[in-house]
């Protein structure tokens, strides 16, 4: 029989389990998914989708739209073709054409637009990443959101929070910082100081963990007299918080069973790897590493325990956060909508221009496919089969095809194509997912976990050459808004993920900077512009103005330069100013 089996192929830290049941998406009843799922599924299949190939705008046949690819691709050195894929689809088949691509002798991308920069900061000072489960979140005892907002991005959490002590250091008061027992309303990019901080009163109260640093830290007095460098008085009024914070926070957490759950809200900027290994620190010396409901959740590495059977390692890479698309004859894009979610959309825009050949291929209508000129549908996860694996859980999900349909092509007989075109060898698309399949072992319940992977990782040490945590050494001061500046704060959206869906088109501005609801602004940085309608919402911070990831325009605010760890984009570094124009 076949399975109605599936999971959410989004880019999503739940990754949820998925049952189609007779034309309906509905939640697994059992684990993390817990029965129920969220909008963006819930409204999946309502959204258009792109039905048709096209090519220069005519719209042409699947069987036109390949052998159009082909001749393009034959008609440009391989080596100035470039493939560039990002997140729309989680799931592991994706990279089949990592692997096509790579073999044909085409450059790839390297480096995110996501968590890089958290992610550099955890293998500095771990050796690592690997993640505490959501799953251990239940036996927690207080449970820390640092700058993490699970109502919109991490749904699944929320049911186990019951009871719990909350704690949440975030610029805006979310809903959950609505809930909490403490909201520290933190200053945009100053969390390295507050991280710092909290680590010298933990050592001046004697409240660290000596034990585990005695064997997991050893340079513990050196870090405690870097953080010495802070002068606390003039810090803690710059960053808009007392002593009594400090110790609030401190009384919360000590002894407890305490998980820190960091989102990328904390590093979207240069110094991003120091700010979460400074937050790492403070987990470090309250000893949350060794014992259950313990520990860092950040987004893990959710190929992590997984090896690919796809060969990159050879392909030429260029920057996924500054693609140099001019330099390319050819630019394949896939699963991604580069002209409004990579940073600098300026840069993109004109850089894009002057490839010859821009091909989209995707499910939706959106910046990119506008100015594409071979469009070639994908299928949808209910289209196709494959399987996933999360960057907050161990869980790998099997996602059965559900539907047939006579719209698009997925990724793997995309792949059989072009390999057959251009004598790449590739295995069979049963052998990929048996290949993935294999990582796992099955549990109790019948579900599936990838294999090796630990639900208190790191209680032995870390994994450094010496086992030790290595703590930051220096750390840069952040620049400071001017007079009439304001920090951008660029979060998730409850409607959208990232640019898929329905896309916000608004402003949050709080009320004392006396713009009205409705009206039109523009909002100008050191890169460029755009506009957008206010809403006035006194959750912000008064310094602050938020626009949500997804908004159409809001990249042209943001620079491409790179995080100084990690190859990540850092989407906060830019300060904006407010202009009326109606
Ligand atoms: N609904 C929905 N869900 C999504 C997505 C989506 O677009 N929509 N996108 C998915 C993706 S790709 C990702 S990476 C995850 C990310 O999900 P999260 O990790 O939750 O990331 P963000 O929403 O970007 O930011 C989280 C919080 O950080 C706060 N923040 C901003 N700047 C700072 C700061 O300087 N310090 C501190 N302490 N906090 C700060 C923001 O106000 C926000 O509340 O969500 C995934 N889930
Ligand atoms: N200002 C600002 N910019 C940001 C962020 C921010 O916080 N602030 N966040 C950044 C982050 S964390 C991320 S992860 C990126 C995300 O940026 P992108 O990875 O570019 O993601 P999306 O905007 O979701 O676009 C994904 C596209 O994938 C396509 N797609 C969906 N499913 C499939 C499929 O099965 N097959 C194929 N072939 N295509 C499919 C859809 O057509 C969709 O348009 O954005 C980044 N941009
Ligand atoms: S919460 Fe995340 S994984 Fe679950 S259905 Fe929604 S987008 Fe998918
Ligand atoms: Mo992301």
């Amino acid at each position: 029989m076949k399975s109605t089996i599936t999971a959410c192929p989004l880019d999503c830290y739940d990754a949820c389990g998925i049952v189609y049941d007779e034309g309906k998406l509905k939640a697994f009843k059992d684990g993390h998914t817990n029965g129920f799922l969220c909008p963006h599924i819930n409204h999946y299949e309502s959204h258009a989708r792109i039905e048709k190939p096209r090519y220069k705008g005519e719209e042409i046949s699947m069987e036109a739209a390949l052998e159009k690819l082909q001749e393009l691709f034959a008609s440009t050195l391989k080596s100035e073709i470039l493939h560039y894929r990002s997140s729309g689809n989680f799931a592991l088949m994706q990279g089949v054409t990592d692997h096509v691509f790579a073999q044909m002798g085409t450059y790839l991308t390297e480096g995110t637009l996501c968590d890089g920069a958290g992610e550099a900061g955890i293998l500095e000072g771990r050796g690592s990443n690997k993640n505490m489960p959501l799953s251990e979140i239940e036996k927690s005892e207080v449970v820390v959101f640092w700058g993490r907002n699970p109502h919109v991005t991490s749904s699944h959490l929320l049911p186990l929070l019951k009871d719990k002590t909350i704690i949440v250091v975030d610029p805006v008061k979310t809903k959950i910082a609505k809930m909490a027992d403490l909201h520290i309303q933190i200053k945009p990019h100053t969390d390295i100081f507050l991280a710092m901080l909290l680590y010298r009163f933990l050592h001046i109260e004697d409240s660290c963990d000596d034990e585990f640093l005695k064997a997991f830290a050893t340079e513990y007095e050196d870090y405690y007299e870097l953080t010495q460098t802070i002068r606390i008085k003039a810090i803690l009024e710059d960053i808009g918080m007392t002593l009594g914070d400090i110790g609030d926070f401190l009384h919360l957490v000590v002894a407890k069973k305490t998980a820190i759950v960091c989102g990328v809200g904390i590093q979207k900027y240069r110094d991003g790897a120091d700010i979460m290994r400074a937050i790492d620190a403070l987990a470090v010396g309250l000893g949350l590493f060794t014992n259950e409901g313990c520990g860092v959740a950040y987004l893990g590495n959710s190929k992590e325990g997984i090896s690919s059977p796809f060969e990159t390692q050879k392909a030429k890479k260029v920057s996924k956060v500054s693609a140099p698309f001019d330099e390319f004859k050819t630019v394949f894009i896939q699963g991604a909508n580069p002209l409004a979610q990579m940073p600098d959309s300026n840069r993109v825009r004109s850089a894009i221009k002057r490839t010859e050949n821009v091909i989209y291929f995707g499910l939706y209508e959106n910046e990119t496919s506008a100015i594409a000129d071979l469009v070639i549908p994908a299928k949808t996860f209910l289209e196709k089969e494959d399987v996933r694996t999360s960057y907050s859980h161990n869980g790998m999900m099997l996602m059965h095809q559900q539907k047939e349909s006579e719209t698009g092509i997925s990724e793997y007989d995309l792949a059989a194509f072009l390999a057959d075109a251009f004598d790449v060898t590739l295995q069979s698309e049963t052998a990929y997912l048996e290949y993935f399949k294999n990582h796992a072992v099955v549990k109790i319940d019948g579900s599936f976990e990838v294999e090796n992977r630990e639900s208190v990782p790191y209680k032995e040490g870390f994994d450094t050459d010496d086992g030790e945590f290595l703590f930051l050494e220096e750390f840069e001061v952040p620049q400071k808004v001017d007079e009439g500046e304001f920090y951008l704060i660029t979060p998730k959206s409850a409607k959208s993920l990232n640019s898929q869906f329905h896309r916000d088109s608004h402003v949050y501005l709080h009320s004392t900077l006396g713009f009205v609801e409705g009206s039109r602004v523009k909002l100008l940085s050191n890169k460029g512009e755009a506009e957008f309608i206010v809403k006035v919402n006194d959750d912000l911070r008064e310094d602050c103005v938020l626009v949500h990831s997804g908004a159409k325009g809001v990249n042209n605010l943001t620079s491409s330069t790179h995080s100084y760890e990690g190859k990540s984009a850092i989407y906060q570094e830019n300060f904006v100013r407010i202009l009326k124009i109606d």
